[in-house]
């Protein structure tokens, strides 16, 4: 057998094996797995390190345009290089549609933006406007193309689309077989809370995590779960922050529950407290949904023990700490006039293979399947998340002993400012490569600009997930009224 490459000697780790051993690549993709391969045109020692699957990172918002008209500091190249830094092969960032704008206007703009990344992505479509325009041609094109996701918002005025919205957008998206995303807070008590601390005065960025209460989380989850199981549409909850969120994804999925769920390192790693920083530095760490507390940190880390969550994503949503991007509206104003979000994509894998496997909260198993082989399952990438004969070369070589302070430096994207500064890590991707070829080493990027694909993909993997036929929809139940068959059907 001929090998391009021949990773030897690696301590490989998939979701469910730990084994010595070596890995054949070859045009791109995994040929063989032995305990001894010869050859190979290049030899990778991996001295024991540990071999995993290259992270896939399924929340990031690169080059992204906000309802506010701000755009993100990372675009594809440092957004994907900083992406390979941290670990990861490929991405799937967000293509937003904005009021007005057509789907394949808005997929046209992400794919000559994308043409810049160094590793393979998709994204996943923000729908903000579903006319029937959208929802019976433009939506329909978009899965043919291989996009099997997208987001909605049931937050903000200007990207909210309603119950009715979201059960048109479930229907449509079940019918082709995607999944749809939820950011879930309940619109009114966000800005209700708005409205009352504004009345009082009360507009330091502290105010942001106080206008978003855990309550506003947990009622959206709970609606967004209702609506979805009523059409058994598939449903995945982003960004979850609370305890109470993560109990209802826990019910849902003990009942078979077509479910999906992430949360993010921020609402591990920080608090609140973080917001009430002197001046304006409160701002750096105004995301939303927003930081809680230690208590939710804990609650948060049982759930990713015991299975609740299928990813842990970095939400990153780089908006640099000066007037293009936080301060787009001014340095002193009400926190609501501040851009929400906050970057991570690079310190995401570092962060939760330090606090999760080195603290032994989780297994190393279990890092795989919560950044790439779970990701891999629900957004389709057939050929990615694991390493196995014929999935493509995407491969991170760990150190598990290399210590560092994560620095803004070692972020490697277009950021003023990292959240997780001064954070001391154990445990550091070494070489990183997608499709076969080496694109971080030994501190170094070796990929081209723009040697990243487009990656096509299939329908989630609802395996162990049979879901509910609500009785109002199951022909057998009432009285034939046809609402299924238009819907594409709730089976
Ligand atoms: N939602 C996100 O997913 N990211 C940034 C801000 C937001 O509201
Ligand atoms: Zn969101
Ligand atoms: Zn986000």
């Amino acid at each position: 057998m001929h090998f391009d490459t021949v990773i030897h000697d690696g301590t490989i780790i998939t979701a469910t094996e730990t084994f010595r051993g070596d890995i054949g690549i070859s045009g791109g993709r995994i040929i063989a797995l032995a305990e001894r391969l010869a050859g190979g045109e290049r030899r990778i020692d991996a001295g024991g390190r540990l071999v995993l699957p290259g992270g896939i990172e399924t929340h990031a918002h690169i080059a992204q345009e906000s309802s506010g008209g701000v755009l993100t500091a990372d675009d594809y190249l440092s957004g994907s290089v900083s992406a390979a830094f941290g670990g990861n092969s490929s991405f799937i960032p967000f293509a937003a549609q904005h009021r007005g704008q057509s789907i394949d206007h808005v997929i046209e703009t992400c794919g000559a933006r994308a043409r810049r990344s160094v590793i393979d992505y998709s994204w996943h479509l923000i729908v903000s406007d579903p006319t029937p325009e959208v929802l019976e041609d433009q939506l329909p094109r978009a899965f043919a193309r291989g996009i099997t996701s997208f987001k909605v918002f049931m937050t903000y005025d200007l990207m909210n689309i309603g119950d009715g919205g979201m059960l048109d957008i479930l229907t449509v998206a079940k019918a082709h077989g995607a999944i749809t995303m939820v950011h879930a807070e309940n619109n009114d008590m966000v800005k209700w809370m708005n409205r009352r601390l504004a009345e009082q005065g009360l507009t330091a960025p502290k105010y942001h995590a106080i206008s978003r209460p855990e309550l506003a989380e947990e009622e959206a989850i709970n609606r967004a779960v209702s609506l979805a199981r009523l059409v058994n549409a598939p449903l995945f909850i982003v960004h979850v922050s609370t305890a109470g969120g993560a109990a209802i994804v826990q019910r849902e999925k003990l009942a078979g529950t077509r479910l999906f769920a992430e949360t993010c390192p921020q609402y591990l790693a920080l608090t609140r407290q973080d917001l009430d920083r002197p001046g304006m530095e409160g701002a750096k760490f105004m995301c939303s949904p927003p930081l809680r507390d230690a208590a939710t940190q804990e609650a948060l880390w049982q759930h990713i023990r015991a299975g609740t969550f299928d990813c842990v994503s970095s939400d990153h949503a780089p908006y640099r700490f000066d007037e293009s991007g936080k301060f787009s509206a001014g340095r002193d104003v009400a926190y609501p006039k501040i851009a929400n979000g906050m970057p991570g994509i690079a310190a995401r894998l570092p962060y939760l293979f330090s606090e999760g496997v080195m603290k032994g909260r989780i297994t190393a198993n279990q890092f795989v399947a919560l950044s790439a082989t779970n990701a891999a399952r629900t957004f389709g990438m057939k050929r990615k998340g694991s390493i196995a004969p014929g999935m493509d070369g995407d491969i991170a070589i760990w150190n598990p002993e290399a210590r560092r302070k994560v620095t803004l430096a070692d972020q490697h994207d277009n950021m003023d400012y990292t959240p997780f500064e001064g954070m001391e890590l154990t445990g550091a991707p070494e070489l990183v490569m997608n499709r076969g070829a080496v694109i971080v080493e030994k501190g170094a990027l070796r990929a081209a600009e723009g040697q990243g694909r487009f990656v096509p993909r299939a329908p989630a993997d609802l395996t162990a997930r049979p879901g509910h036929i609500a009785k109002e929809l199951d022909p057998a139940q009432n009285f034939g009224a046809p609402i299924a068959a238009r819907s594409g059907g709730p089976a």
